[in-house]
């Protein structure tokens, strides 16, 4: 019987040896240590053996069970062990990998250059204000000194909705509705962003829908010495101090006396191409001191209150900071054109 017990554990303990895996040592376990296994067998036949041998046999199995399950528990411990460093092997990022780039979108060139518009007028001390773009015909037109069937109506084409109502042709109708809702009417310091829309034909300068930015100063003692110097200040900081600027009469009927300002062309220097075309020079903006019928529409007093607007277009202004040879650009979307502002983020 103790030859017996010990070919046992030697089997046992040879086969806890070779398990490959938990399920193996696991079914070596209940084969050796099991109800149905040899050593309970042994024990089973303990009754014949006489009173003396009984307790010398008892301890030898306890001891050889007991070695068989410590086997197996170091085994046990030694493959789950095995188990976590093959997984962990298994899983392992490798964080030399480069990552994959992620796409990031880029300001509008239209929305920086408006941004940097407002940056600097705001250092200057004005405020942003705005307007609905679905207007009033009275606001577009006829606050600003255009009655109906006025003939400078015809400047600027417009998209009707109904008689009375329309898409603002330029954003000079907010000038009126600042002066008129200003309950103090004391003085104002005002631009204004925003989209129009004309029934013009597109070409290479003119969107049938393009943004505008209002500027509006009201004020006593206002001169048109003022808003030269406003606009020399402007053109100046956008544009750099070797460009030029030229002033020529003009006319707005809601401003007198009224002028136009042009650039001169960055496309061409000056000798003349499709973007100025053949002048050297573009048109920017329109400006004036506001009409006297004007303030006194909006219940301003004009003897004692003067003051000047102009009227921008940020397009032009901006293909004339970047060399753009043509505003449709800014509105068909390329990425390929749009990407190349991402630098001047
Ligand atoms: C006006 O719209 C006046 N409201 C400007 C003004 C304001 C004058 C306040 C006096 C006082 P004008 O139609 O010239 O003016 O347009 C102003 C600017 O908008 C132009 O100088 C030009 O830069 C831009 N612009 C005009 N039409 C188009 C167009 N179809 N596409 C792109 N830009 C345009």
């Amino acid at each position: 019987m103790q030859e017996r017990l010990q070919e046992l554990q030697a089997e046992a303990l040879k086969k806890i040896e070779q398990s490959a895996n938990v399920k193996e040592l696991n079914e070596v376990r209940v084969a050796y240590l099991g109800k149905k296994g040899p050593i309970t067998e042994v024990l089973r036949g303990m009754g014949k053996l006489s009173a003396e041998e009984r307790p010398k046999m008892g301890a030898l199995v306890n001891e050889v069970r007991e070695k068989i399950s410590q086997k197996i528990e170091e085994k046990q411990a030694e493959l789950e062990d095995a188990a976590v460093a093959e997984k962990l092997a298994s899983e392992t990022i490798d964080v030399t990998l480069p990552g994959r780039p992620v796409k990031v979108g880029t300001h509008h060139p239209l929305t920086k250059m408006i941004e940097e518009i407002e940056d600097l007028f705001i250092g200057m001390g004005y405020q942003i204000a705005e307007g609905p773009e679905v207007e009033q015909d009275y606001y577009n037109f006829e606050a600003l000194n255009l009655p109906k069937g006025h003939p400078a109506r015809d400047m600027q084409d417009s998209f009707y909705i109904t008689e009375e109502i329309l898409l603002r042709t330029h954003t000079s109708p907010v000038q009126a509705r600042t002066m008129e809702e200003n309950q103090s009417k004391g003085s104002i310091r005002i631009i204004c962003p925003g989209k129009v829309y004309r029934r013009d034909n597109d070409d290479a300068t003119h969107s049938h829908q393009f943004m505008q930015i209002e500027g509006l100063v009201v004020g006593e003692n206002i001169r048109m010495s003022d808003l030269k110097g406003t606009l020399e200040v402007f053109a100046k900081k956008i544009f750099g101090e070797d460009r030029e600027i030229r002033l020529r009469p003009s006319f707005f009927p809601f401003t007198e006396p009224s002028v136009e300002m042009d650039i001169s062309c960055k496309i061409c220097g000056g000798t003349g191409c499709n973007v100025c075309k053949g002048t050297g020079w573009i048109e920017i903006l329109g400006a004036g001191m506001v009409h006297p019928n004007v303030l006194q529409m909006t219940g301003y007093d004009p003897k004692k209150y003067t003051g000047f607007a102009f009227g921008m277009g940020p397009e032009r202004i901006a293909m004339l900071k970047y060399g753009i040879d043509d505003i449709r650009h800014f509105y068909t979307n390329d990425v390929r054109f749009l990407k190349q502002f991402a630098k001047h983020e």
